[in-house]
C-alpha cells in the first residue's frame, strides 16, 4: 500500500534529520491501529534493510497514569534494533536527537523462545535469564511529543535509545512489583516509582507483549531484550544533563548527554 510506504518514509526522515514533524492523523484521522502497526511494521523491515537488527521488544502506555492521560485502556508495544542500545555511562550527542526525555524500567533478557496467546507473568519469569536496571530514552518524531495512540504506535512507539545497567540478576531473586526506583537529574531526586506502576507487575506487561504478539503468530526469541514499560514519568532533557537511575536491589544505570 503506497500510503504506508509514504508514511514510513515520512516517519524515517524525521528521525535521520531530527527534525519534528505533524503528526500522521492530522492528514489522516481515520487511521486504525491495525494500520498503524502495519506501518510500524514497515518501518522496522525498512531499518533492517540498511543493516540493522531487532534485539527485542519495548512496551509503552502500561502505566495507569499513561494511560489515563491517552484515554486509552492498553498497552502498546515497539521494537527494540541494535543501534538504539547504548552503554551504561554513555556520552550521548544531543544533535542525535529532537527533544528527548528519560524514563526508569526494567529490562528482561530472555533464555528460551516463548510464543502464545495465554502466557502468563509466571511463565514469563520462568523463561526469563535476566532482569536489569535500564533507562529508555524517547523521542517522539511528533511535533511537541503530542499524537495519538495510532501515531505513537505507527512511530515504533517513540523508540530512540536504551541503556541497561550492568547488574543483572535472575528474577527469582527480586519482587518486581515492590521494587523502587528513584531517578537523579545533575544528582536531584527528579522522580520515584515501583515496579507495580507497570501494569501492576512489570512481568505481566511481558505476558501482555507476548500475547498479543502472539494473536500474529510472533513471539520472544531467546537473547531478547524486553523493555517493560516506564515506571514513572519521562523527564526531558539537554545537553549537559546526566542521569542516574537507582533500583533497590537492582542497582543502578546512567547516562549522560553532552
Ligand atoms: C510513548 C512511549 C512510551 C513507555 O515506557 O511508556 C514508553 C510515549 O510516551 O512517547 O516508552
Ligand atoms: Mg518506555
Amino acid at each position: 500500500m503506497k500510503l504506508v510506504q509514504d508514511m514510513v518514509d515520512y516517519l524515517l526522515t524525521a528521525e535521520k534529520d531530527k527534525r519534528e514533524v505533524e503528526k500522521i492523523t492530522t492528514d489522516f484521522p481515520s487511521l486504525t491501529i491495525e494500520e498503524a502497526y502495519e506501518i510500524q511494521q514497515k518501518l522496522i523491515e525498512q531499518k533492517e534493510k540498511e543493516g540493522h537488527h531487532r534485539i527485542g521488544v519495548k512496551l509503552g502506555l502500561t502505566s495507569k497514569a499513561k494511560q489515563e492521560m491517552m484515554g486509552v485502556h492498553e498497552a502498546i508495544y515497539g521494537y527494540l534494533m541494535d543501534d538504539m542500545l547504548a552503554t551504561d555511562g554513555e556520552r550521548l550527542p544531543y544533535s542525535g536527537f529532537i527533544h528527548p526525555k528519560a524514563e526508569p524500567e526494567i529490562a528482561f533478557i530472555m533464555d528460551e523462545d516463548i510464543q502464545g496467546t495465554s502466557i502468563t507473568p509466571e511463565d514469563i519469569l520462568r523463561v526469563t535469564k535476566f532482569v536489569a536496571p535500564a533507562i529508555e530514552i524517547i523521542d517522539s518524531r511528533y511535533l511537541d511529543f503530542k499524537f495519538t495512540l495510532e501515531d505513537v504506535v505507527a512511530d515504533n512507539c517513540s523508540s530512540s535509545k536504551f541503556i541497561i545497567g550492568d547488574r543483572w540478576v535472575s528474577p527469582q531473586f527480586i519482587n518486581l512489583k515492590e521494587i523502587g526506583v528513584n531517578m537523579l537529574k545533575n544528582s536531584e531526586v527528579v522522580t520515584v516509582g515501583t515496579g507495580a506502576a507497570v501494569l501492576g507487575d512489570p512481568a505481566a506487561a511481558v505476558a501482555w507483549a507476548v500475547n498479543k504478539l502472539g494473536e500474529t503468530g510472533r513471539g520472544l526469541k531467546k537473547g531478547d531484550i524486553i523493555l517493560s514499560g516506564a515506571i514513572t514519568e519521562a523527564i526531558s532533557f539537554k545537553s549537559g544533563d546526566q542521569f542516574e537511575v537507582n533500583f533497590a536491589d537492582l542497582g543502578s544505570v546512567s547516562f549522560s548527554c553532552k
